[in-house]
């Protein structure tokens, strides 16, 4: 089984393999491909395995002899918080840059050693490059960001919650905090949106661009509303060096108050898929 034709999902202390073995569009196998996870909060796949946020490790899981099932676990990094168990280091995501790059929130404070280097932060994008390992926090600030999406230049965007919702990121950046000190001397950079949708928790966020959609629903960022119940829109256009963003229709709302997008991906066929999970800590329904 190859883990590049499945779909791989996080459970509370698991990652599965999703598989569609006859090609009918439902999934019909589920593997576990590791146990033992805490919280895993990000997945990766590539570089011939699997790289998973189970705080306070960054992991990198390999299935050496093809049975769907991970058999080596790396520790790539370690020191990640496990304060707020809503703001561990999420969203693994590749940049086009081949930096593996991921979020962690302000109210995890995180320490991590390595090569020599020390890193104190909380809220913070950070990335590991693949082949050497290497650590490095790529900006600071926000609140709870979970969600990076790059557009077709290459530029980074976040989703974040309570604080204003869509941020454009750029290397060494200091953006304004939901909480939490401000390196020295630092030029607070803002948001790149003026408006705000319903409600206030964000995650999971994504551009799609591709011809498979009418035009209308192309190079956008769509962001999942976990209290909302629904996935909101933003529009791009380029100012200067960065962005600024205005909403657009809602891309679809549920009828349900336990929808709760978390998680966006293009799928095979160009499909966009949505991943929503009902949240029972302090970002659900009844929080
Ligand atoms: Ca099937
Ligand atoms: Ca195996």
């Amino acid at each position: 089984m190859s883990i590049h034709a499945a779909i791989l999902v996080l459970a509370a202390i698991a990652s599965k393999v999703l598989e569609d073995t006859d090609r009918d569009g439902s999934i019909d196998t589920v593997t576990v491909f590791a146990e033992g996870l805490n919280i895993p909060s990000g997945i990766a796949v590539g570089h011939g395995g699997v790289w998973v946020a189970s705080s306070p490790d960054i992991l990198f899981l390999q299935d050496t002899d093809n049975d769907g099932k991970a058999d080596t676990r790396e520790v790539v990094v370690t020191g990640c918080g496990r304060f707020d168990t809503h703001e561990l280091p999420n969203s693994l995501t590749w940049g086009p840059d081949g930096w593996l790059y991921g979020l962690n929130g302000v109210f995890n404070p995180s320490t991590i050693e390595q090569k020599k280097k020390h890193f104190d932060f909380s809220g913070a994008m950070f990335r590991i490059h693949a082949k050497t390992r290497e650590f490095q926090i790529f900006c600071q600030g926000t609140s709870n960001p979970w969600g990076i999406a790059f557009d077709g230049e290459g530029s980074a965007f976040i989703s974040a919650c309570v604080i204003d919702h869509l941020w454009h990121l750029t290397e060494t950046g200091s953006y304004r905090r939901q909480g939490g000190a401000y390196p020295p001397f630092t030029s607070i950079l803002e948001s790149i949106v003026k408006h705000k949708h319903q409600k206030s928790a964000y995650c999971g966020i994504h551009y799609f661009d591709s011809d498979a959609y009418p035009p209308e629903y192309c190079r956008h960022l769509s962001m999942g509303n976990i209290h909302g119940g629904c996935v909101n829109v933003d529009t791009l256009a380029r100012v200067g060096s960065t962005y600024t963003a205005t909403p657009g229709p809602d891309f679809l709302t549920a009828n349900d108050a336990w929808f709760m997008p978390v998680a966006q991906k293009t799928g095979p066929r160009c499909a966009r898929l949505v991943r929503p999970i009902p949240l029972l800590s302090g970002c659900g329904p009844r929080s």
